[in-house]
């Protein structure tokens, strides 16, 4: 799973970003987790089923800090978008290609109202202006390669499968193509459009298979009432306040051994001595923290189990003892698509073990299930299957 943050300059993409990779050097042996300038390890959080089953877990691909599972996910950061990056302006467009790999973004807007689309600090500016530019924006670029493509697709009497191969590289499926053509009241069959029906298409197409969730950053300088204002101007729009710079501040304070503090918690323990000047900023920092969290795990945990709705499946050897072969109790946890059946979790351990399973057991329920049981959050699987692991 990929989550991709966007927005204009100066937004604090690369703050939030930072802050996203950054984990406790305590439970992971490496601090920063990116693996390129823009290209990194983040986590979504959620209870693990440990103190559910009375057991103490020893995670293999994932993490566990104080009964909480932090499960990997990937980030990209990519440059700033401006007005005109459709056309080539900024940092042009080349990014946009790269951006297509996430399944949900982020888009990171100023809540503060201080910088304006090109990223110049200005006495005000709207986010909900930023937020329709940067769509449209994107929108353009989607519909500039659809119209490129024009000649070619409208040769072809299947428009479906013709836009399939223009934009399955983008990670876009047959049905979103199929459902955006009917938000759009376009047809299916021998599609010659102009530029207004690309423009069209596209827009829906982004919705449908890129959903967006609005993190409206700098939370910790804006006016009240802001989030009301970008729900208001721009309806229908998931929203989360957000600080990426205090997550940072307080990821490494904790990294240092200054304070103790959980990525998502109301509160943190100062533990480290202390200069005056460091425990008044964290004083400052445990005061908004009290206030109203800095937003940032909220809105990871919000893409991926609220927008992408994925469930947490533990695949187990022992049903009993909740382990693999080599006694690691509760070792992995996946994330996986709500619907999905138990075969899809025997698909993601290996194509072998999947094409040669016979059914499941429930290890929490201690019964058999089919291959074709479908999954439900927080389940504890073990796959039987005539193939060795
Ligand atoms: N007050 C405040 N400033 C922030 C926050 N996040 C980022 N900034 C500042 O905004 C500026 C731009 O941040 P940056 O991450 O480089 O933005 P990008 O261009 O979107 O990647 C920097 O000066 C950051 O310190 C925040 O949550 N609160
Ligand atoms: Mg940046």
């Amino acid at each position: 799973m990929i989550i991709g943050i966007i927005g204009g300059p100066n937004k604090g993409k690369s703050t939030l970003f930072s802050a996203i990779t950054t984990i406790d050097v305590n439970i992971a042996n490496y601090p920063f987790t990116t693996i390129k300038p823009n290209l990194g390890v983040g986590y979504a959080s959620k209870q693990c089923v440990e103190k559910e089953l009375g057991v103490k877990c020893t995670p293999r691909n994932s993490l566990c800090k104080d009964g909480t599972r932090l499960i990997p996910v990937n980030v990209i950061d990519v440059a700033g978008l401006v007005p005109g990056a459709h056309m080539g302006k900024g940092m042009g467009n080349q990014f946009l290609n790269d951006l297509m790999a996430a399944d949900v973004l982020l888009q990171v807007v100023d809540a503060s109202c201080k910088t304006d689309a090109n990223g110049n600090n200005v006495e005000y500016s709207d986010p909900a202006e930023e937020i329709l530019m940067v769509r449209d924006e994107i929108s353009r670029w989607l519909a500039g390669i659809l119209m490129r493509q024009m000649q070619k697709i409208s040769k072809r009497s299947d428009g479906v499968s013709a836009l399939c191969d223009v934009l399955s590289s983008f990670g876009i499926k047959k049905e979103q193509i199929e459902k955006s053509l009917q938000k759009a009241s376009l047809v299916s069959s021998s599609i010659n459009w102009g530029e207004d029906d690309a423009m069209a298409f596209a827009s829906e197409v982004l919705k449908e298979s890129k959903p967006m969730l609005v993190v409206a950053n700098k939370i910790d300088r804006a006016k009240e009432g802001v989030l009301d204002d970008i729900a208001k101007k721009i309806g229908n729009v998931n929203v989360i306040g957000c600080s990426a710079a205090i997550e940072l501040a307080l990821r490494k304070a904790e990294n240092a051994k200054d304070i103790e503090y959980a990525p998502g918690s109301r509160s943190l323990k100062v533990i480290g001595e202390v200069s005056a000047e460091k425990a008044n900023a964290l004083k400052y920092m445990s005061g908004f923290l009290e206030k109203s969290g800095t937003g940032v795990q909220e809105a990871i945990n919000y893409a991926v189990f609220g927008i992408m709705q994925k469930l947490t499946i533990y695949p187990v050897e022992d049903e009993n003892k909740y382990t693999d072969h080599s006694g690691k109790i509760l070792p992995d946890v996946f994330l996986i698509d709500k619907g999905s059946k138990a075969v899809s979790l025997a698909e993601k351990i290996h194509s072998s073990i999947a094409k040669n399973m016979l059914y499941a057991i429930d290890a929490k329920r201690k019964m058999r299930v089919a291959k074709d049981y479908e999954l439900r959050d927080d389940d504890v699987i073990k796959i039987v299957s005539s193939a060795k692991s």
